[in-house]
């Protein structure tokens, strides 16, 4: 007992001494939600709150790991340290995808600067957002000055993690009308920035235009004087494979994080991500409680054969068993 404290408060300075192994560790535990993980993230969370974290989200294949690796150039050559999270949830495909994206972010990988890793959900009972997040405190933690998130997805499937993001960036790229779709729906929120990937693509300009028409629209309702202190969603064209627009890129995402600062948001944004964190993690261990006290009750068993029998409906079945006190 003694003997492994020690060994975890050794582990909670190495990291805070920003040591990569300590890390590499640290994300494992977290992510294999061993109790060990949540203790060290508890220790080290006072040291937290000081990396610039940027949450890339979009469809598959619109080059979000690749514009991350050419962000990752960027950021290193002004000198910063860069983690990057890449968050996946289709377990099936994951080892693919780890392939995919070891290759796009192959040469930062002997960079002590840069430190890369990919999540999937191992079946993890706190699930993947929240190691996920627990990740990327440790991260922080581990003093990496920009923190990118990727995770795949288009509107509600997405992965929470991204609500997390400091500053949020939606790629796309030409064709990937269902986006737009998203966005004009509101099942998607407007992101920070938005950029359109490819861009060599001759259907750019077009998605362009829609996306302006999308972002008007979501404006309308808004005061003149409202519409003018609000940050303006930048929509930037870039081809990562090649560079192109990187820099103006950079600019943005700066420009962003001066404007939360500047108009005291980024305190707010991450109260409102904090409060959203503490109820998934209350809720998802409440559901965890119920699924365990439930699994070998014999009312829960009566009531659900009511329910497949067709004698009692799944709402009143859900009723009777909190009335009961489960
Ligand atoms: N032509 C062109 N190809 C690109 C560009 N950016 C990325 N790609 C290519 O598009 C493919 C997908 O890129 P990724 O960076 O893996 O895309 P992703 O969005 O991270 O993909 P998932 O993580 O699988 O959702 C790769 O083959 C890239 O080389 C670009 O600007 N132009
Ligand atoms: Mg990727």
């Amino acid at each position: 007992m003694i003997a492994l404290a020690m060994t975890d408060s050794t582990l909670a300075q190495r990291l805070l001494d920003g040591d990569r192994r300590a890390l590499a560790r640290a994300i494992s535990l977290v992510e294999d939600d061993r109790p060990e993980g949540w203790e060290l993230v508890k220790e080290v969370y006072p040291h937290t709150g000081k990396a610039a974290v940027i949450g890339f989200t979009g469809p598959p294949g619109v080059g979000k790991s690749t514009l991350i690796g050419a962000l990752t150039k960027a950021r290193r050559e002004a000198g910063r340290t860069v983690g990057v999270l890449s968050i996946d949830p289709s377990s099936p495909f994951t080892q693919g995808a780890l392939l995919g994206d070891r290759i796009r972010l192959s040469e930062h990988f002997l960079d002590q600067g840069v430190f890369i890793r990919s999540m999937a959900n191992r079946g993890a009972l706190g699930g993947l957002s929240e190691a996920a997040l627990q990740a990327a405190l440790l991260l922080d933690a581990a003093g990496r000055e920009d923190v990118f998130v990727e995770t795949v997805g288009v509107g509600q499937a997405e992965i929470d993690i991204i609500d997390h993001a400091d500053t949020i960036v939606l790629v796309l790229m030409p064709g990937s009308g269902d986006s737009i779709q998203a966005l004009k729906a509101g099942v998607m929120e407007i992101p920070d920035v938005i950029v359109i990937n490819k861009a060599d693509h001759p259907l750019t300009d077009t998605m362009v235009r829609e996306i302006r028409s999308v972002l008007s629209l979501a404006n309308l309702d808004r005061s003149p004087e409202e519409a003018a202190k609000r940050w303006r969603v930048p929509i930037l064209k870039t081809e990562a494979t090649q560079g192109t627009g990187i820099e103006e890129l950079v600019e943005r995402l700066d420009e962003h994080r001066e404007h939360i600062l500047a108009a005291g948001q980024l305190e707010e944004r991450r109260r409102r991500n904090l409060h959203n964190e503490v109820l998934a993690i209350a809720t998802a261990r409440m559901r965890r409680r119920l699924e365990e006290e439930l699994s070998e009750d014999a009312e829960f068993k009566r009531l659900l054969e009511e329910v497949v029998k067709r004698r009692l409906d799944p709402a009143s079945a859900a009723t009777m068993l909190l009335e009961r006190g489960v």
